[in-house]
């Protein structure tokens, strides 16, 4: 892990931190969006007591543990969104591949649109609908669209 990387890590850890309103019930919600690469890391993405996170157009590439939840054992889990809805997309996972012949919000549309055809489930409370097929990177009509 590279200085760069840790650094924004630590940025994105920030929004994590467990507000104390979680342990009274009312976990909340941090939106996270285009985090960095995250690559060759023990755990790529550490939630730790949160939340309503929502995280997407992030490369998670050959991590040990893509995603770990440090809910264990407690009466709280962690529920996260993890893609920007259709055709925005979700995250780049180095460990799924699946087939990509269809399109659409359903992905039921004849035609590869660069989105896996099925989610991404890393638990029952946190699925990937949109698991991106290749690396996520800016495109020329991201930057018009702001
Ligand atoms: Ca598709």
């Amino acid at each position: 892990m590279n200085h760069a990387e840790r650094n924004v890590f630590a940025e994105v850890s920030a929004f994590r931190t467990p507000p104390m309103s979680r342990f009274l019930g009312r976990p909340l919600p941090a939106i996270i969006g285009r985090a960095p690469n995250l690559v060759k890391r023990a755990r790529g993405v550490y939630i730790v007591l949160s939340s309503y996170n929502k995280l997407y157009h992030n490369n998670l590439i050959n991590n040990t543990q893509q995603v770990f939840s440090w809910d264990q054992g407690l009466p709280y889990q962690s529920v996260n969104t993890w893609d920007d809805g259709y055709p925005s997309g979700g995250n780049y996972w180095s460990d799924y591949t699946d087939v990509d012949e269809k399109s659409g919000p359903y992905q039921d549309q004849p035609g590869s649109d660069g989105i896996w055809d099925h989610p991404y489930v890393i638990d029952v409370d946190n699925t990937d609908n949109y698991p991106l097929v290749e690396p996520w990177s800016p495109k020329p009509t991201d930057a018009r669209a702001h």
